[in-house]
């Protein structure tokens, strides 16, 4: 059994945009750029301007997830939320987005669930005001409930006060952007957030050609490298750092053993930056490490269920078979 992580830890998912210049960016970044392998963690991504990039890689031919989870989503969404047919339901999404992927769940609840919600949980409240607007014009009958907060602060603050169960949405396969003993452990601390009856939906982004995955995480438009060097010009904006991002270049790798794509910053030569005041040396060619994509095998999934404490109650794909989003289920302990 992996060894329970930190609270802290479990809070740090990809999610938009956090105060200017937070303490907790620049504890990361110099703890990170201190270590013998550098690397800051891919939820510093996420300021305005990352959130902005993101969304237009969501949009590239080769980033497929977003675009196969969609399609799974329009073929099966009547089965997926098919166990609230005639009871109360309220979908909970972690991470609003712009909810164009919620819709295809809430749309069919609306014809056959008598009472359902729709509470979306962000510490953005930007993002909160304008999905809850949007999906409150489209489904006059839904109960809307924005959570400004922490994931699973948030999911106590809902318990109990919503109709019916909750069916809490983590899709994109943003489980992949964190490793495995840290999956288990927000899965774990999910479960322990939920009641009997309470499901969650999780997308699984699943192992295939490794020329496919290359594709999604480095495109040729150069859409993906600004992403990822946006990060240092985030430190440069918010924490007064002075990296050069010409002299930086975004590079993805495929490591089979886990297996994920990762990513990367290299320096294109020897050379020092200033971050708050301190210096770092980098080598021609050092890297810090950004982001962490895993890739799940067929039984992943199944496995990650039943070592989180959920009950599996059905898988939902894509034709290609590359892409899986997970029903679960929490049963009574
Ligand atoms: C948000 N997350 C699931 C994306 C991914 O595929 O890991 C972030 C991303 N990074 C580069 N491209 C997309």
């Amino acid at each position: 059994m992996p060894p329970p992580l930190p609270a802290r830890k479990l809070a740090e998912l990809p999610r938009p945009e956090e105060a200017q210049g937070s303490p907790r960016f620049l504890r990361d970044v110099l703890q990170g750029l201190d270590r013998p392998r550098k690397a800051v963690p891919s939820l510093w991504f996420y300021d305005a301007r990352g959130s902005r990039i993101f969304q237009r890689i969501m949009a590239l031919d080769g980033y497929y997830p977003t675009r196969i989870e969609h399609e799974i989503l329009a073929r099966h969404g009547s089965d997926i939320v098919a166990p609230f047919f005639g009871r109360g339901c309220t979908v909970v999404d972690l991470g609003a987005g712009d909810g164009t992927k919620t819709r295809l769940l809430l749309e069919p609840l609306s014809l056959r669930s008598p009472r359902f919600g729709y509470a979306p949980i962000d510490i953005s409240g930007a993002a909160l005001a304008d999905v809850s607007a949007r999906m409150a014009s489209e489904f006059p009958r839904l109960r809307v409930t924005p959570v400004e907060a922490e994931y699973f602060e948030g999911l106590r603050a809902l318990q109990g006060r919503q109709p019916g169960s909750l069916l809490v949405l983590f899709l994109g396969s943003n489980i992949g952007n964190l490793e495995r003993a840290e999956a288990i452990a927000f899965l774990r601390s999910l479960r322990a957030a939920l009641r009997p009856g309470d499901h969650v939906l999780v997308g699984f982004d699943l192992l295939k050609e490794v020329e496919v995955l290359r594709g999604a995480y480095d495109d040729p438009e150069g859409v993906t490298a600004a992403f990822n060097l946006n990060l240092l010009g985030r430190m440069n904006r918010e924490l007064g750092a002075d990296f050069d991002l010409e002299a930086f270049g975004h590079r993805a790798t495929f490591d089979p053993v886990r297996p994920a794509m990762e990513s990367w910053l290299v320096s294109r030569r020897r050379q020092r930056v200033r971050v708050a005041g301190r210096t770092f040396g980098f080598e021609a060619g050092e890297a810090i490490h950004t982001e962490i994509s895993c890739k799940y095998r067929e039984g992943d999934p199944s496995a990650l269920a039943a070592l989180a404490g959920f009950s599996e109650i059905g898988q939902f794909r894509d034709r290609r078979g590359w892409f899986v989003d997970a029903l679960w289920r929490v049963n009574p302990k």
